[in-house]
């Protein structure tokens, strides 16, 4: 908890500011219950936390608009005063990024503008508010032979406007492809509370700079999301799910080669985790996962999807994959399906439930690397204690792998070593040190890895044509300037 006042604080204090808020904008607006403020100022993993800072500075409120209209009157106000904004969706981030960092922002929650506002059931195109909840519109979709272009472990609280910020990947990509390539349309706040509609559902529209992917991935930097129009997919009429066990990561990387050419287009979902990974989950929930899906401890588990529109097809199509595999189980039904993703969209919220601490790494890097990479985490975080131990899981689809070390205790010498190795070894071999999660404060000074000096000197420039006040998200995604 910072408590000295800060260079560049918003003058006005929490008193002021609320007074001045609930003239402008409705009570429902305004959320002051002490203890859901500070559940908003603080991130999905418990280590970003927004510091509270004497004199009155930080905002013991959150703002909950309810309309693209009172979401420009807030931006007009923070704009005049230089209120600092954190634009918040379900808060499931990874990064840090949908809490205050600086301890004078006020959050701004997308959650009370949760309306599907149009649905085109021949194109297979929902318009929405930002603030509806990811599993929501799939309900949505699917009650109408539709789906969303996107799953992922956090979607019963995770919001579109969130997704879209965070151009968020999931396991849908490798089927559907981004979030970013199945948006038509969007609606924004900037800064200066200037409303862009950019609602758009066609499917082709060649008229000057895409500005709506300016905003897409911009985690809450460049303006406040507060509608969009997403393609959704047919959905398909049936699903299947196998489950393999594998000797070695080569054997994952191939059998992902096999599923490719045997499946085509009904491939729907490609993940994998290893031992340490189902160990970790046995060991943490077994009130969720109670028992091994195929019996021994194996080193790598891959688990392919089919899902088309012939069942009998995709069958038959499964069958010739499957064919020469010693240890798995093919699910049919859909309990047996959900049973086994179970175990996949399970392994972070374990790895949150188990406390100790975590070293979390959302990287891309080509797939010949990915042993070398997490032997270099595994050897870093073992330093800490004995009882650590890393675990590799994630969308091996895309050859995104979420390589995540725990520990009892936390080593900050240890994290700051396994850094240095582990950004001198993505430099090297040109790795994104972000696949899918973003980078909020977590990563922003690690930008100059993945991004050339030119890049980065473009992106600030376009943040200071969108946000000359540095109102949006400051200290997010762009390093902070001395
Ligand atoms: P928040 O966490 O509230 O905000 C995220 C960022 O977006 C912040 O920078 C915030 O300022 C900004 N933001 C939020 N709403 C808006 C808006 N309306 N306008 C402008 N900016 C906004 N991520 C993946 O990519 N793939 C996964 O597979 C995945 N799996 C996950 C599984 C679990 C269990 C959890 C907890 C998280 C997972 N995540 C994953 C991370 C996270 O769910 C995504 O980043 C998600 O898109 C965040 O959505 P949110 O609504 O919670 O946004
Ligand atoms: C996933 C969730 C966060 C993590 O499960 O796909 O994106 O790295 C991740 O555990
Ligand atoms: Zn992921």
């Amino acid at each position: 908890v910072r408590t000295a006042p800060r260079r560049g604080l918003a003058t006005l204090t929490s008193s002021e500011l609320e007074k001045d808020f609930a003239a402008m904008l409705p009570e429902a607006a305004l959320q002051r219950d002490p203890s859901t403020v500070e559940g908003h100022r603080m991130d999905w993993l418990k280590q970003f936390e927004g510091p509270v800072l004497d004199n009155d500075r930080t905002p013991k409120f959150v703002l909950r608009p309810g309309s693209t209209e009172e979401v420009s009157e807030i931006l007009k106000y923070c704009h005049k005063h230089e209120v600092p904004v954190v634009p918040q969706g379900g808060n499931t981030g990874l990064v840090g990024g949908s809490v205050p960092k600086r301890g004078d922002e006020v959050v701004l929650n997308l959650a009370r503008m949760n309306k599907v506002l149009d649905f085109d059931d021949v194109g297979g195109v929902i318009s929405c508010q930002a603030g509806c909840i990811l599993a929501d519109l799939e309900s949505y979709a699917s009650a109408r032979g539709y789906l969303m272009p996107l799953d992922l472990g956090a979607s019963g609280s995770c919001q579109i406007g969130g997704n879209l910020a965070t151009n968020a990947g999931g396991i849908r990509l490798v089927r559907y492809g981004s979030l970013r390539s199945n948006v038509l349309g969007l609606e924004a706040v900037l800064a200066d509370g200037t409303v862009l509609d950019m609602m758009n559902t066609l499917r082709k529209d060649n008229t000057g700079y895409d500005l709506k992917q300016l905003l897409v991935g911009s985690e809450g930097t460049l303006g406040v999301i507060t509608g969009a129009a997403i393609i959704t997919p047919p959905k398909p009429v049936a699903r299947q799910v196998a489950l393999l066990a594998l000797d070695s990561f080569d054997e994952v990387l191939s059998t992902l080669q096999k599923a490719r050419s045997c499946l085509g287009e009904v491939l729907s979902a490609a993940e994998f985790w290893d031992s340490p990974s189902l160990n970790m989950l046995l060991d943490t929930m077994p009130e969720v996962v109670s028992s091994r899906p195929i019996e021994g401890d194996h080193p790598f588990y891959l688990l392919i999807e089919a899902a088309g529109s012939d069942a009998e097809h995709d069958m038959a199509k499964l069958e010739r994959f499957l064919d020469g595999f010693e240890h798995g189980v093919l699910a049919m039904d859909e309990s047996q399906v959900a049973s086994l993703w179970s175990i996949r969209e399970n392994l972070p919220v374990a790895l949150q439930h188990r406390g100790g601490r975590t070293y979390k790494y959302d990287v891309s890097i080509p797939s010949s690397l990915f042993d070398e990479l997490t032997n270099l985490i595994r050897k870093r975080v073992a330093s800490v204690s004995e009882d650590a131990f890393v675990m590799q899981y994630g969308h091996i689809g895309d050859g995104n792998v979420h390589v995540n070390g725990w520990s009892p205790a936390f080593d900050q010498d240890v994290l700051d070593a396994l850094e240095d190795e582990l950004y001198a070894f993505l430099t090297k071999h040109r790795g994104s040190i972000s696949a899918e999660h973003g980078i909020g404060v977590l990563k922003a000074k690690k930008m100059h890895i993945s991004n050339t000096e030119s890049s980065l000197a473009l992106m600030r420039s376009i943040k200071n044509l969108l946000d000359p006040k540095n109102i949006l998200n400051p200290g997010k995604v762009l390093p902070e300037q001395a």
